[in-house]
């Protein structure tokens, strides 16, 4: 029972006028009036907001409406918006051209801060976003085993590549579309999904497709079905099932790396995927991503290797300048230590909140990567995850905004906090969330 459930406080959403006329706008040239669907409130209900700027833990819209923005631009935004430090840096890099066409020792550097960081990267390739890395390690895994099978885990999300668009998370489950059109069956087909959590759902499949399968693709901590912890020893066992099957383990860390501990799920869990896939904080908020692994495996990557893949802004000087000073930034002492104290307070409060409401819910948290999932089951994997009430959700999302908080507006994705969350930024959250728990 309840022991001290707040009393409901009626809130009134503040006017978002501009937001509404920009959609508006927007949907006349652009599907569903966004970029990217995790952004559209098509689950939610509504309109989206239309940024204007942020700063810090704070995001503004177009109407001039502050909200503590934990969304964090799905990843990238550890130090909180527009770090002083980062600006400065891509502005003066800004002076110099944007791109070039051609190589320059920044993207050594950036590569060897990477290398420095991540236990399984000897050598990396810089592309342009988590998409392009995580296709092109599949392209990279086939290349080295002569093989044709993926696995992935269901409620895994590792970008739109066609690969990847079966049973896929993030959007695609938010909008019910796991599988996607436009996918050729025989492109899908070739990639077999196993179970988030169970080890023998991997190798059961790896015994049906004997010498087959080329990589095992998993997030090592899931974000985009919510954030779902990986059960101990279960990274492990995905190791040995990798190496005894001569299939390649490829973590994609597009989420984690950089976020969880410095050198991403892998250090933080003491197991070494074969290929790792990065993105969101090695660019600083520009667009990047990149994949790596030992050299052996990289000098299969054109132009050392027979393994074709290129991008005409890959490592431009602005985003490997943005990811550069948000990397130095990290190494500070302390960093994951308050990254980590914050977001336990955060999830505590929260579950605290859910609790004393009597509300079943799950509130599930890696360093600074949490989901609050309505639901009495604990999310170990993408059924349990589907067991979420999504009502109570769309309740919750548009009682945080009216009180001025921002979350993913789905409940299958993480909320991201940073640096500039401080412990008052978290009170403040808590005591909306608390709030919002009475709305109906
Ligand atoms: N993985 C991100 C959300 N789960 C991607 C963001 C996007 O698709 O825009």
């Amino acid at each position: 029972m309840p022991t001290s459930a707040p009393t409901a406080t009626p809130v009134t959403p503040p006017t978002r006028t501009r937001s509404a006329q920009a959609f508006e706008a927007a949907q006349a040239v652009l599907p569903g009036g966004v970029n990217s669907p995790v952004r559209a409130f098509k689950s939610v209900g509504g309109s989206p907001l239309f940024m204007a700027k942020a700063q810090g833990a704070h995001i503004w819209d177009v109407d001039g409406n502050k909200y503590i923005d934990c969304i964090g631009s799905f990843g990238p935004a550890i130090l909180g918006h527009a770090h002083p430090q980062v600006v400065k840096a891509v502005q003066h890099v800004a002076e110099n051209g944007f791109c070039y066409g051609a190589p320059t020792e920044l993207e050594t550097t950036l590569a060897q801060e990477i290398i420095a960081a991540v236990p399984s990267i000897e050598m990396v390739r810089l592309v342009n976003s988590g998409t392009e890395a995580a296709l092109s390690a599949a392209r990279l895994a086939r290349a080295v085993t002569g093989r044709q099978y993926l696995i992935k885990f269901a409620g895994c999300y590792h970008g739109h590549a066609d690969a990847f668009l079966v049973k896929a998370g993030s959007g695609a489950t938010t909008l019910g579309q796991p599988d996607s059109s436009g996918v050729p069956v025989s492109v899908a087909n070739l990639t077999l999904t196993a179970t988030f959590n169970d080890s023998n759902s991997v190798a059961a499949l790896l015994s049906q497709y004997p010498d087959q399968v080329a990589a095992i693709l998993v997030e090592p901590v899931v974000g985009n079905m919510g954030c779902v912890r990986p059960k101990d020893g279960f990274l492990k066992d995905l190791r040995d099932l990798a190496t005894a099957s001569g299939a390649m383990l490829v973590f994609d860390e597009v989420m984690t790396g950089f976020r969880v501990a410095y050198g991403g799920a892998q250090s933080l869990y003491s197991v070494t995927p074969d290929v790792t896939c990065l993105g969101k904080i090695i660019g600083g908020g520009l667009p990047v991503g990149a994949y790596g692994a030992s050299k052996a495996i990289m000098q299969h990557v054109a132009p050392a290797g027979p393994m074709y893949q290129a991008g005409t802004l890959s490592g431009n000087p602005m985003a490997v300048t943005a990811g550069l000073e948000t990397l130095r930034l990290l190494q500070q002492p302390g960093t994951y230590e308050s990254l980590e104290a914050n977001g336990e307070y955060l999830a505590r409060g929260l579950q605290k909140a859910c609790d004393e409401a009597n509300i079943p819910a799950q509130v599930q948290r890696v360093g600074s990567m949490l989901t609050v999932f309505f639901t009495e089951t604990p999310v170990v994997d993408y059924e349990s995850a589907l067991t979420v009430d999504r009502d109570r959700f769309n309740t919750m999302f548009w009682g945080l905004l009216n009180r001025g908080v921002s979350i993913p507006p789905s409940p299958f994705e993480a909320w991201f906090t940073s640096l500039a969350h401080t412990p008052e930024v978290m009170d403040a959250i808590i005591a909306a969330f608390t709030q919002a728990l009475t709305d109906s």
